[in-house]
């Protein structure tokens, strides 16, 4: 088996990256090549992807990556575009924090809360494609609906499918079968046929000009649990960027009515796995007063790190979800929920990774007793994995040793997708996770005990 060279487009909310990884049976290497802003637009009332913006930045990464072997594209989940008959876009796509989906909870008795847990697994989010399709103007004109990595993989390769990681993430999907679920499609009034075929992740799209694009695990989260360093598995894993998705792997879905109560959702991963996980608000909360403040991300966690706990909220509050003044929504949500309102901002971030860390040590414990599978250590990795004091948090409040990094999980799980389907590596997902702690460090974090009293 030969070495090859890959490239890793990987889109998240605030950033576009290219990564050349350089994969064989014993050896993993990254390198960035390109990063350029995602910088979502409001036009009118409606907030925009900026996709042409974006694809333009993975072709100059791609360009800047030289010769490869392979192009696997992953982004976050549930947006997509939609085509006309000629294959044209039409219009731009929507952003899931746009507020079009206001009405998504009536949608959602509409349909059926729990025959759409039974069918889908999904947890409840009112920007699952499901519910933006309610509000979508569009629909009636459009002949196709493509998820925004397959997207870019169409104007690419000419080719149009549905990669079935990401599709899990539609509210449309059938969890046990892995197929679209067509008579809820009916139900919700959407056309079956605006959905292509669906392809498992390791098949080859097509080409763009003579170099194989292939199908990984386009939903980001589902490529970052690819690249989880576990050793063994009873492990959790927290993928830690805007969101924090919180969870187990599992071989089969968990459909019963307590999981679909706690907000549990099943998403399908790589290998016919299942992604068992509570979306938890994640960074989005600091990232949003970093962006209001103008400041400095390491210094104000410096400073909050010599702050005493105080207050905690709930960050899974949907009053959050939205972009703009995030201090005085969090400043209120402590007023609301009886807490010490924070009185500066180092004291405002210490109540954000406070209320982060107990909203981890709930998901960890819910994702056990929902699924019946034991952890004895969490895994975090993505961009999170570098905040020290959200990790250290965690393990104190999961009572768990949290093994931190790849901070690139996501890239490295598109990376090993791609090089075990050009035949560089062979394995299932507990090889390539060998591979990745053979040639990555991480970072462990022991627990260390709070009195009871302190406890979220
Ligand atoms: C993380 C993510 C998450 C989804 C959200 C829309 O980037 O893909 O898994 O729930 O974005």
């Amino acid at each position: 088996m030969r070495n090859v060279r890959v490239a890793a487009a990987d889109l998240g909310a605030a950033s576009g990256r290219v990564i050349v990884g350089e994969a064989g049976a014993d050896s993993l290497a990254l390198r960035e090549v390109h990063r350029f802003p995602n910088r979502p637009v409001r036009a009118g009332r409606t907030l925009h992807w900026d996709i042409l913006a974006l694809y333009q930045g993975v072709l100059d990464g791609l360009r800047a990556a030289g010769p490869v072997d392979g192009i696997g594209i992953d982004s976050w989940a549930v947006d997509y575009g939609l085509l006309d008959a000629d294959g044209a876009l039409l219009g731009n796509p929507v952003h899931y924090r746009d507020e079009r989906t206001a009405g998504a909870k009536g949608n959602l008795e509409r349909l059926g809360a729990r025959e759409l847990y039974a069918t889908t697994g999904l947890q409840f989010l009112p920007f699952n494609t499901i519910h933006q399709l309610a509000a979508e103007p569009r629909l009636g004109i459009a002949h196709r609906l493509l998820l925004i990595p397959d997207l870019l993989a169409y104007w690419l390769t000419g080719e149009q499918g549905a990669e079935v990681t990401n599709a899990s993430t539609t509210q449309l999907l059938d969890v046990k079968t892995r197929r679209w679920a067509t008579g809820l499609m009916a139900n919700a009034g959407v056309d079956p046929a605006l959905f292509p075929e669906l392809r498992e992740p390791g098949t080859v799209i097509g080409d763009a000009d003579g170099t194989p694009v292939i199908a990984v695990g386009s939903h980001d989260t589902a490529s970052a649990v690819v690249g989880v360093p576990a050793e063994h598995e009873r492990f959790a894993y927290i993928s830690c960027g805007t969101w924090s998705l919180v969870g187990v792997e599992l071989d089969t879905p968990v459909l019963t009515e307590a999981s679909r109560e706690a907000n549990f959702t099943n998403e399908l991963g790589v290998d016919g796995t299942v992604r068992y996980l509570r979306n938890v608000m994640g960074l989005w909360l600091l990232q949003e007063c970093v962006r209001e403040w103008g400041a400095d991300t390491g210094e104000l966690l410096r400073e909050a790190e010599k702050r005493p706990r105080a207050a905690v909220i709930d960050p899974d509050d949907p009053v959050f979800l939205p972009p703009g003044a995030m201090a005085a929504r969090i400043a209120d949500a402590c007023e609301r929920a009886d807490q010490p309102v924070p009185e500066d901002r180092p004291a405002i971030v210490r109540c954000v990774v406070d209320s982060l860390a107990d909203a981890h040590r709930r998901a960890v414990e819910d994702a056990q007793a929902l699924s019946g599978k034991a952890v004895d250590v969490v895994h975090m990795v993505g961009g999170g994995a570098r905040n020290t004091l959200l990790c250290q948090l965690t393990a104190d409040a999961c009572g768990l040793p949290v093994v931190a990094g790849p901070v690139e999980a996501t890239a490295i799980g598109n990376v090993l997708v791609q090089a075990r389907a050009l035949g560089a590596l062979a394995g299932d997902l507990t090889r390539l996770r060998a591979l990745i702690r053979a040639t990555q460090p991480v970072t462990r974090y022991q627990p260390v005990p709070r009195p009871r009293s302190a406890r979220g």
